[in-house]
């Protein structure tokens, strides 16, 4: 199955393969070791919020079950892990440091040292603490500021142990599934909320850039996008497909080249949040390597008049079980045009993978459509590299089943299997795939 990786650019060693998760998706644990409230226990509770009012509660349990998923990682043949750190863990509500978080993520960065891993720390993926919600959010430029003090503690405290350091993940879901269309936590929809916390986003992550350069200096320090690439459904929505397309370099263009994508900017700017002196140097700080999401495109129609537009279904794709089309050709453009059009730090893939409704049957999980998924998707990255795109690393989405946010638990993106029930993993077809083909570069 693996045959045409054979010669591929993915089976250098040094090519880094690992796991993807994230804190509220997998740890549960919510209320143990003094954790404070995150927004997205708030939104859970909110009915119609989330698929079946699901929650992060449990969830994998990964808070106690962490030394297996560790083994389980490293049994894989995985060289790498991606997690989250959640600020509720970590700074109480009086500002005072929860050591006991700390501790957790101490344990968990040990066991991943003993097994070799490398270790990349999501330092915000979307759990912000309620009370801070309570003080306006990322509405509040204050935020951007509480941002930098929870990233001193936490760089401080780990400093070089972790290998690479995510200020943000997926910055365009914060503000725009959080404060526009309010698909997300704290479930605002407002243009102006949307393009204000985008900001305070930014400002975020360009304060903490020299934090962490300073706490640890040996490791490399970026932040996670996520990009859909926008295609025209037909000849005449170029010009709005075009337009569309600025919106995935809403963050990036401010963080490589200090602006806004001028089009959205002057679209929008009745709305446009004031932006302080400086601040666009803030965001502009230097960063080590980019952090590449991508799932799927988004095809895209004029809706009325120049620019608005929808996007539209196309009949007779693929699809995964989350309704996102399969289109592996998306990644390879997606990457070269990007590689075109900034001056960019080494990329590494952080997320991509399929939500598949997966069947146990015998004690298996055959999800083919899954395999076919990564293969295709890695076939995408291996042109890239081929095509000159830096790419040190690619991280499957995700190591197991978790908490899909408003979906709850009903899309299943791990390539491992989750009872949710009995807690127990099951690793998937795709899991065992990935084990012999790693395994594979070994010899
Ligand atoms: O589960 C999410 C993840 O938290 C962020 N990126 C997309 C994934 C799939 O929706």
């Amino acid at each position: 199955m693996y045959k045409f990786l054979k010669d591929s650019k993915l089976c250098d060693p040094k090519f880094l393969f690992g796991v993807a998760t994230a804190s509220y998706q997998i740890e549960g644990a919510t209320s143990v070791d003094e954790r404070c409230p995150s927004i997205w226990d708030t939104f859970c509770a909110k009915p119609g919020a989330v698929y079946k009012q699901h929650n992060g509660d449990v969830a994998c349990d990964h808070y106690h079950l962490y030394q297996d998923d560790v083994n389980l990682i490293a049994s894989l043949g995985m060289g790498a892990y991606r997690l989250s750190i959640a600020w509720p863990r970590i700074i109480k509500f009086d500002g005072s440091i929860n050591q006991k978080g700390l501790d957790f993520y101490d344990r968990v960065i040990s066991a991943l040292e003993e097994k070799n891993l490398t270790i990349m720390a999501t330092l915000y993926h979307w759990d912000l603490p309620q009370y801070l919600d309570d003080e306006g959010g990322w509405l509040n430029r204050e935020t951007a500021y509480k941002y930098a003090e929870y990233v001193e503690v936490v760089s401080s405290y780990f400093g070089d142990r972790i290998d690479f350091y995510a200020t943000l993940n997926e910055p365009w879901c914060s503000a725009f599934h959080g404060y526009r269309d309010g698909k997300h936590a704290p479930g605002i929809t407002d243009d102006r909320s949307a393009f204000l916390a985008s900001h305070n986003l930014l400002l975020a992550h360009g304060l903490a850039v020299p934090i962490l350069r300073k706490n640890a200096p040996s490791s490399k320090h970026g932040i996670v996008l996520n990009f859909t690439p926008a295609y025209p459904a037909n000849e005449s929505a170029k010009d709005v497909a075009d337009f569309a397309d600025e919106y995935n370099h809403w963050f990036i263009k401010p963080i490589m080249e200090g602006e806004y994508p001028e089009s959205v900017y002057q679209h929008y700017i009745d709305v446009m949040p004031t932006i302080e002196d400086g601040d666009m140097g803030i965001i502009n700080a230097k960063i080590d390597f980019l952090g590449v999401n991508n799932y799927s495109r988004g095809v895209i129609d004029q809706d009325g008049q120049y620019p608005n537009y929808k996007e539209v279904h196309l009949s007779d794709v693929e699809r995964t079980h989350i309704g996102w089309e399969v289109y592996p050709e998306g990644l390879l453009k997606l990457l070269t045009d990007l590689n075109q059009t900034y001056q960019l730090p080494p990329i590494y893939i952080t997320e991509n993978g399929a939500a598949v409704d997966d069947q146990v049957v015998d004690g298996a999980v055959e999800d083919e459509q899954r395999c076919r998924y990564y293969q295709n998707h890695l076939s995408s990255v291996d042109q890239a590299i081929r095509k000159g795109v830096d790419i040190r690393g690619y991280f499957a989405w995700s190591l197991m089943d978790n908490f899909e946010w408003a979906e709850g638990y009903k899309m299943r993106f791990g390539i491992v299997y989750v009872d949710y029930k009995t807690q127990k993993r099951i690793p998937k077809r795709s899991a065992l795939w990935f084990k012999e083909f790693l395994d594979s570069r070994q010899q």
